[in-house]
């Protein structure tokens, strides 16, 4: 009886927002069903894709006898975390020359954001930080939990379907000095809305004449424009002026590594003396939450960074997904248009990254899943990479019908 539980009185909780309608998904036995919830790369088949570049480090690791599976030290793989930085912060990047970067192997994205948020809510001395309005729904909970106060700031106009500028650079003005200030990187998620690099350069001399902290997640470099050191231009700026950040880095989506969870958290600092006592402080937050990474899929990303064949080799297959998606935006902007779907579409096309922003709301979301077995998050969000020229007609029809439907 679950009256005898100890556990009796547990209520359900919720799915989670993009998680949860894969979970959706997979449950519809439609053979026209389509998950376009959550952000993960698929081919023009509809597939999950490995990378060769992936596949061939692996093979690599695997006949590499004098590859081992110890322990890595508490900060993760040190060829990882160098050539992470590296990646993100450029080659010649003078804050790595003078050795004030710290790098620590994480979780991938959502790891390297909580270990990040734990040393500034145990060591900085300004606990509030700063979100976009919209921003990725794990946020504010991975930022609530590791003890630090959120707050959010405008980014997106509605009405525009773009960057509200003028309210962003109100509300970082309105905020308290020091405070602690959310930056997506490159390809904002959910918009597909960044700012433009005159745009960022503003950013960036209102957060230093204020003292914010920035804290950049860098969950698609590489995916906005199809290269590496374009989509970390607006990082490397912040940067450049000798300033301090953090910046969270992701795998999953760049090298198709999702369930491979590997990422890293960087911390810039005013000197290398400093960046090592916050290192040190690190390994405190590490050591009792998961002890230390996992060694695998850290190996193949530094396999990859090292060797300048496979470098250029997964250039290559990144910009080719950077295409596809953005083919896909053109073909979705084409169907709509010839179909005379009611309203302006151009969004799909400006938006840029894995998610087209589409201003569909949740009743027109329900309404394609529930007639169509589309399964989109509920705030309109499609991820462009799930889609292809087989199913672009789909989409079209369900898009068609829902705004027809309910204006
Ligand atoms: N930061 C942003 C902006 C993201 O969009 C994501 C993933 C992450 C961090 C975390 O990615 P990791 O897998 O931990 O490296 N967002 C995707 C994936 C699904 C999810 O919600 O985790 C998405 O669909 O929004």
């Amino acid at each position: 009886m679950d009256s005898d539980s100890v556990f009796a009185s547990v209520v359900r909780a919720p799915e989670d927002p993009i998680l949860g309608v894969t979970v959706a998904y997979n449950k519809d036995t439609s053979p026209n069903k389509l998950n376009l919830g959550v952000g993960a790369y698929r081919t023009e088949e509809g597939k999950p894709l490995v990378l060769n570049v992936v596949r061939k480090a692996e093979q690599h690791l695997v006949n590499d006898q004098s590859q081992i599976k110890e322990y890595l030290p508490i900060v993760g793989l040190a060829d990882f975390n160098k050539l992470s930085a590296k990646l993100i912060f450029g080659a010649d990047s003078p804050a790595i020359q003078q050795n004030r970067v710290t790098t620590v192997q994480c979780l991938s994205g959502t790891g390297s954001l909580r270990v990040g948020a734990e040393f500034l809510a145990k060591h900085y001395h300004q606990r509030t930080i700063y979100i976009p309005t919209p921003t990725w729904g794990n946020h504010p909970k991975i930022f609530n939990l590791a003890g630090l106060s959120v707050k959010t700031y405008r980014y997106y106009d509605p009405a525009t379907r773009g960057l509200n500028f003028q309210g962003l650079l109100e509300d970082l003005g309105a905020a308290p000095s020091g405070a602690i200030v959310l930056l997506h990187a490159c390809a904002h998620n959910p918009t597909g809305v960044d700012p433009t690099l005159e745009q960022w350069e503003l950013i960036r001399q209102l957060m230093r004449s204020k003292g914010l902290l920035p804290f950049f997640d860098s969950a698609y470099q590489g995916f906005a424009s199809g290269n590496l050191d374009a989509d970390a231009q607006p990082v490397r700026t912040f940067v450049a002026d000798g300033g301090e950040c953090l910046a969270a880095q992701s795998y999953a989506k760049n090298m198709g590594l999702y369930g491979e969870r590997v990422g890293a958290l960087s911390i810039v600092c005013k000197t290398q003396d400093v960046a090592s006592r916050v290192e040190s402080q690190l390994k405190l937050v590490i050591r009792p939450m998961y002890s230390n990474p996992p060694i695998h899929g850290a190996s193949i990303v530094a396999t990859i960074l090292k060797d300048s064949n496979m470098y250029n080799e997964w250039t290559v297959e990144l910009k080719a997904m950077a295409d596809r998606i953005i083919s896909m935006r053109q073909q979705l902007y084409d169907a709509l248009s010839a179909k005379g779907t009611p309203g302006d579409w151009s969004h799909i096309i400006k938006q840029i990254g894995m998610f087209t922003f589409t201003g569909l709301n949740s009743e027109q979301v329900a309404f394609m899943t529930k007639e169509y077995h589309i399964y989109m998050t509920s705030d309109g969000r499609i991820s462009m990479a799930g889609l292809s020229s087989r199913t672009v007609p789909h989409l079209t029809d369900a898009i068609h019908a829902a705004v027809t439907r309910f204006d």
